[in-house]
């Protein structure tokens, strides 16, 4: 056997399945159906990153052994293709976003392809076409219809270097996601999804779906469901009431101050009986200049400014209390006002010691001289509810008190904020809606989506946020759909994550140009049936997307209430200095030239053996020639082959417990071990010295979804047949023992054959397969069989007449 031409075989087994077909999904809606998942990718300038080949590669093992277990199988690619960094390149090279995106995508195709992965190519999805962001638009208006779509002038989250608003997703931890800089608040009106509406249904979701543990803690972390209680506080001055929200009624008795949000509107309506308005506004500017992941985090220093002039009631001790503003409070969060329990909040407790304010103890159990107790504990100083030492219990009935006073009720609040849906930029899809000084917001009628995006010359964001459409007066202007007078059209764009919202149904039906997918398709393909990705979509990608989901289940346009039913995820690949990759590390791996350096069967190995797949592995070039090592010994073995479509006794037992620890594995994404198994099994096919036909067609179907460009080669040149349209084969779990013996096979005490049966084989089966042998059963047939014997690992023996 020659050396393996792994370019020539490569190129040859692409070309032939894409002539085929051989992935493309089919309509026949009889057979099971398989839906398999990936992330599409966003196309950027760089090309593809090792991360993306590990990321496919899992599933696409998955959908390949799919096809051969009979499935049909949907496994899908498009991209998400509209987007800040590519507008960023447009403006430096002063090329159109278009082209960029077309030359990019182009690219990316060319190396998903080299890598020989079996995508439905006749699928693929481009979020910026006008065919699909038609529907990213109809589905918006349908929102809009049905009131999930709104105006709001807040403080937003703003990046000043990208210059767009930010959702709360895409600002985590106070950096802006695409460029890295420090946000910043500004009060601007943008447009919001009330996502805050589906939050009970998002959480109360995920118990129908198998997501991995973290994935899905992290959506109920980022849900945030909390229940406790409004409690209205009186104002001693007027007869304003104070709003609190609350998760801890029970320590009621023990609130000594109030804190409200500095942007808190009770300031404004009372401005002319503060008498300290001046500093209290000086305090607020100061905040503004703070994100909010700043006056979350916990300083010990606090600081804030007593109202002078407003004085809170305690509404069970009756006993007056003071008003602070402090940015630990959030006006974004329940109520934007807290009662505050120094004695069992730390927060509180902090700011009471500052500011020399009295702190009761209302829970027994620890020593507020030195800190705040949050612990658990018999409550005392507390009236009606002393005594009680179950928090549960203690929250219950303060609650009933807060009731019967009429001044507080139960209550609920989720973390997660409405979804500020906008950017300032071009390349993004045109919100379709006309501003009208008549009628107000108008949408854009139906039948006019797309609305496209118009030419410009200069795709340069405005100063002070302002999209460059705003710009374009030929866009601006137009009538209004419902009255026909003059009115201005929407300049905002939507932002990156709404074309990926709903791309997962796109794909059941993609040419479809009357629906965004028949029901009939989606019928048939929904859910996906397995989506694998990044933990850094857990918290955004995968709740905006399930969110417009069940929007579109509540309509009754999708037939499942979740559109996925598992969701995976992929470690990273770190650079080989063990650091995350980055071009600033110059620790990058291209695939491109390990594709070219050692094939791309050996690149989907590398990427799937380098360890978990769930974790972070760095990336190994010794591990690399590894891979290549396995891939040109199972070449080589083609010089071994004998006769026989059987096992051979020798590996008979080593081959079952193989297929039945890739089978396994692949389903419990253990690539790592089922590869290292194969390698063990060619060890073993080395020391035994040859490998019969049959054998090494369970090879090469083993080997198959993690190497097909050699494994179809092989194939066919051993069995003149295509592998891509063979079974996945089955073991005989009998026969996965851990090991083999010899025995022999006596009759009347006289040796006559010897087989290789698993150890530990019970009698009945020993005798069945004794008989199985050529030898044996000519000798024992027409006899009669007087005492069959078996000694365990040992022998059989027959006594006949
Ligand atoms: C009194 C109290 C006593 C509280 C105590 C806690 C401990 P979660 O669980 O996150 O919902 N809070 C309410 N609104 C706030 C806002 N806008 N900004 C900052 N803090 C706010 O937390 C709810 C608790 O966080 C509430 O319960 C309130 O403080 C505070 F021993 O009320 B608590
Ligand atoms: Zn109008």
């Amino acid at each position: 056997m020659g050396k393996y031409d792994f370019a020539a075989v490569e190129a040859k087994w692409q070309k032939y399945w894409e002539e085929k077909g051989t992935f493309r999904a089919s309509d026949d809606y009889s057979k099971p159906k398989f839906y398999g998942l990936v992330e599409f990718p966003y196309p950027s300038g760089h090309g593809m990153h090792v991360g993306h080949i590990k990321a496919y590669s899992g599933l696409e093992v998955v959908s390949r052994k799919r096809r051969m277990e009979g499935y049909n199988v949907l496994f899908p690619i498009g991209f998400d293709a509209y987007g800040l960094p590519t507008e960023n390149t447009a403006i430096k090279d002063n090329v159109h976003p278009r082209i960029v995106t077309d030359r990019n995508i182009a690219k990316f195709t060319g190396q998903l392809k080299s890598v020989g992965f079996s995508f439905d190519w006749s699928r693929v999805i481009d979020t910026t076409e006008e065919g699909y962001y038609k529907w990213t638009q109809w589905i918006f208006l349908k929102m809009f219809e049905n009131g999930l779509v709104f105006r709001d002038k807040t403080n937003v989250n703003y990046c000043p270097s990208c210059k767009v608003v930010l959702s709360n997703e895409d600002s985590q931890g106070g950096k802006c996601d695409v460029c890295h800089s420090d946000i910043i608040q500004k009060t601007k009106e943008v447009w919001y999804l009330r996502i805050t509406e589906y939050a009970d249904k998002l959480l109360k979701g995920l118990e129908e779906v198998d997501y991995l543990p973290n994935v899905r803690l992290q959506q109920e972390n980022w849900i945030g469901k909390s229940t406790g209680a409004f409690v209205n506080f009186d104002i001693k001055e007027n007869d304003e009431k104070l709003r609190i929200y609350t998760t801890r009624p029970d320590t009621l008795y023990g609130v000594t101050f109030m804190v409200i949000a500095p942007e808190h509107p009770i300031i404004q309506k009372y401005r002319d009986s503060i008498k300290n308005i001046a500093e209290l506004d000086a305090y607020k500017d100061e905040c503004a200049k703070k994100s909010e992941f700043e006056r979350t985090q916990l300083v010990k220093d606090k600081t804030g400014v007593k109202i002078d002039g407003l004085t809170a009631v305690n509404p069970v001790t009756k006993k007056e209390i003071p008003i602070y503003i402090s940015d630990y409070v959030m006006m974004g969060y329940g109520t934007g006002a807290i009662m505050a329990v120094p004695a069992h909040d730390t927060r509180d407790y902090d700011f009471a010691k500052k500011f020399g304010i009295d702190i009761i103890e209302v829970i027994k159990g620890g020593d507020i001289t030195k800190e705040a107790y949050t612990g658990e504990g018999e409550l005392v100083n507390s009236g009606e509810l002393n005594g009680i030492s179950n928090k549960k219990d203690a929250v219950a009935k303060a609650i009933e008190i807060l009731e019967k006073l009429g001044c507080g009720e139960k209550g609920v609040q989720f973390k997660m904020k409405d979804w500020a849906f906008n950017r300032q930029r071009y390349w993004g899809e045109p919100i379709p809606i006309v501003h009208c000084e008549h009628c107000g917001m108008v949408p854009v009628h139906y039948e006019e989506l797309p609305l496209r995006l118009p030419p410009v010359e200069n795709f340069e964001p405005g100063t002070d946020g302002e999209s460059p459409l705003a710009k374009i007066s030929d866009f601006v202007k137009c009538k209004c759909p419902k009255c026909g007078k003059d009115a201005r059209r929407e300049t905002d764009t939507m932002p990156q994550w709404a074309g990926s919202s709903w791309y997962f149904l796109r794909y059941c039906d993609p040419k479809n140009d009357n629906e965004f997918a028949s029901q009939e398709a989606l019928k048939y393909w929904m859910p996906v049936d397995w989506y694998n990705g990044g933990m850094e979509h857990v918290t955004r990608h995968m709740i905006y997307s399930r969110f417009w989901h069940k929007f579109l289940y509540d309509l009754g346009l999708v037939p499942t209430s979740e559109p996925y039913a598992k969701r995976t995820a992929q470690g990273l690949i770190l650079g080989p200095d063990g650091e995350k990759m980055s071009k600033s590390r110059g620790n990058v791996i291209d695939p491109n030239d390990v594709v070219a350096e050692y094939g791309a069967d050996v690149l989907r190995l590398y990427v799937l053996f380098m360890g978990d797949y769930e974790k972070a592995a760095p990336w190994s070039e010794s591990s690399i020639k590894g891979c290549k090592r396995f891939e040109d010994r199972i070449w080589a073995l083609q010089d071994m082959i004998t006769d026989g479509d059987e096992y051979s006794e020798k590996l008979r037992s080593a081959f079952h417990k193989t297929i039945k620890k890739v089978s396994e594995d692949i389903e419990a994404m253990k690539f790592n071990t089922a590869i290292a198994a194969m390698m063990s099994l060619i060890n073993d096919i080395y020391a035994a010295g040859s490998i019969t036909k049959g054998e090494f067609g369970a090879l090469c179907t083993m080997l198959y979804p993690f190497a097909p460009h050699i494994a179809e080669e092989m194939y066919s040149s051993v069995f003149g047949k295509i592998l891509s349209e063979q079974s996945w084969i089955t073991y005989d779990e009998a026969l996965c023992v851990d090991d083999s013996v010899e025995i022999v096979l006596q009759i009347n005490g006289k040796v006559r054959s010897k087989i290789m049966i698993p150890v530990g084989t019970d009698k009945d089966t020993a005798f069945e397969m004794a008989l199985k042998d050529e030898k044996f059963a000519e000798a024992t047939s027409g006899k009669n069989i007087v005492k069959q014997i078996y000694v365990q690992n040992k022998l059989v023996n027959f006594v006949v007449k």
